[in-house]
């Protein structure tokens, strides 16, 4: 008998109104390894009415900016504590390696400190009015009910960045994980009702995009949509949210550069260019899919760079040794395939890789592999592929890398390796990305906020502007005065 998952909803463990459950599947086998409540549009609007009832219930409504600081940290010193149990259930949902997701979970723990650190200081505003004996103030309140979709790739990480601080602002939440990637958040939600989250507060519906995340982003109750997830789905979602008129912030794929200049330091750059690419096998929205080399280095650098890709170790991702883990899905699998089919078709020249590992026969791997393009056409370097798949061609002016790097309708990231601080300014200047990282790639702090431009989405998460997308703010005007007021149809 495979361990079975229900849904949290109201505070409560419930089964699915249509008492079907659904698979998860330890990418590293192939096989199933627990079954998933699959919920559909009675259980959004249970778990939506719960989550609006909660935004009056005293409980909740009554709880200061502090007090709600307060649980928000035991929440993350729950995480802390828990970081083992949990970082598993995420390895075995998506395969990713077990020591990245336990890096990745240890430090999410952060996520709720920082947001916890803010509450006290969300304030409103004394606003200096052109009238006189009126007293106007602005004041910060909760939008609603929002509703988090979250994707398969980084699960704990892409819900945290959205519930934190909407939890910080008081709002309540209902959360859609990804259909291959629910349990961490199921076993996550006991620590919710550990810290003291009054009921309804936060909810979670496992189950389908197109029954639990339509019904979900089309309720007439949610007020926000906070969605991680690729440009198909969130061309929906944006048709969706007319029917509601949510405030929406989407965070999707990329196609984004890493660029080495001549006076890089190699070997960092090496590490960087790995890190983008083959890093969580490649399924990162950041992913440096692109790889753009300077003419007088490309030689040696693709020498570099197919002697590591050679040595990456392909394998069990509970093996601490492990360095590239299975792709998270068949069907990531089945796309990267295509696409490497038609790259070569398209004439992209082939370095190494492009196919199945011959020694792991079961589960959903692929080799790390390099293509090499003459032209900034084709698939493989204008779609994103997610997985460990990498296109790199040579530049030779900074004008010139400006222009491909840009050459892009995605806009989410971009890294430069060079010691020139100045050229590094000046790519920075020019390059159009939501995130730029120079002589670093795939850092994150909850400081800083990730988003991008384009098919990359719009909206940031994380620091701290993006507390202000979970908060409505309301203009309160107070006549001073205490003369009587005759003419009603002239404006004051
Ligand atoms: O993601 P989906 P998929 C990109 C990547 C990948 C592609 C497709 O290129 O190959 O997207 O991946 C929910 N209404 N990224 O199909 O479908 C879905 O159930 C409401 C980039 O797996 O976008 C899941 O919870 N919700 C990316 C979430 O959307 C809907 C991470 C994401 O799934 C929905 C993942 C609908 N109509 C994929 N349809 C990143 N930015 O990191 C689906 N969903």
């Amino acid at each position: 008998m495979l361990p079975i998952y229900d849904m949290y909803i109201n505070g409560e463990w419930v089964k699915p109104s249509s008492g079907e459950y659904f698979e998860s599947v330890y990418p590293a086998t192939g096989k199933a390894w627990c079954k998933v409540a699959r919920g559909n549009e009675e259980d959004v609007n249970k778990a939506v009415e719960a989550a609006y009832d909660a935004l009056t219930n005293p409980e909740w409504a009554n709880t200061t900016f502090t007090e709600r600081g307060h649980l928000l940290r035991k929440l993350g010193d729950l995480l802390a504590e828990n970081v083992d149990e949990i970082a598993e259930l995420e390895t075995k949902d998506n395969g990713k390696l077990m020591r990245e997701m336990k890096g990745q979970i240890s430090y999410m723990p952060q996520f709720f400190y920082y947001y916890a650190g803010l509450a006290d200081k969300i304030q409103g505003e004394t606003l200096p009015i052109d009238k006189q004996n009126m007293f106007v103030y602005t004041k910060k309140e909760p939008i609603g009910v929002v509703a988090a979709i979250t994707p398969w790739n980084s699960p704990l990480y892409l819900t945290f960045i959205k519930l934190a601080p909407a939890l910080v602002a008081g709002n309540t939440i209902v959360i859609k994980p990804s259909e291959y990637t629910s349990t961490s958040l199921l076993q996550f939600m006991n620590l919710v009702e550990e810290a003291g989250f009054p009921r309804g507060v936060v909810n979670v519906v496992t189950g389908y995009g197109h029954d639990v995340g339509q019904a979900l982003t089309t309720h007439s109750k949610v007020r926000r949509i906070a969605f991680t997830g690729g440009s198909e789905a969130a061309r929906h979602i944006i048709r969706n949210s007319a029917e509601n008129f949510s405030r929406l912030s989407l965070e999707l794929g990329g196609k984004s550069p890493n660029i080495v200049f001549d006076d890089a330091n190699l070997h960092n750059a090496l590490m960087g260019v790995i890190a983008g690419i083959f890093g969580a096998t490649g399924q990162s929205c950041v992913a440096g899919s692109r790889l753009f080399l300077h003419e007088d280095i490309y030689d040696e650098f693709m020498g570099m760079l197919i002697e590591r890709t050679r040595q990456i170790v392909v394998g069990d991702p509970m093996d601490p040794k492990t360095e590239i883990g299975p792709v998270a899905t068949e069907q990531q699998l089945e796309t990267i395939e295509k696409y490497v089919k038609i790259g070569l078709e398209e004439g992209a020249k082939l370095v190494i890789g492009g196919k199945r590992p011959e020694h792991m026969k079961e589960g959903w791997y692929y080799e790390p592999t390099i293509f090499e393009h003459d032209e900034h056409t084709g698939c493989l370097v204008t779609e994103e592929v997610f997985g460990p798949v990498l296109s790199v061609m040579k530049f030779s002016t900074e004008e010139e890398i400006v222009q491909l790097a840009n050459s892009t309708d995605y806009g989410l990231a971009a890294g430069i390796w060079t010691e020139n601080i100045g050229r590094a300014h000046r790519m920075v200047d020019q390059i159009r990305s939501g995130i730029v990282w120079v002589n670093t790639y795939r850092s994150i702090s909850p400081m800083a906020a990730i988003g991008g431009s384009g098919l990359s989405g719009y909206g940031r998460e994380g620091g701290l502007d993006s507390i202000e997308d979970y908060l409505e703010k309301k203009t309160v005007w107070i006549n001073t005065s205490d003369e009587q007021m005759d003419d009603p149809f002239i404006m004051r």
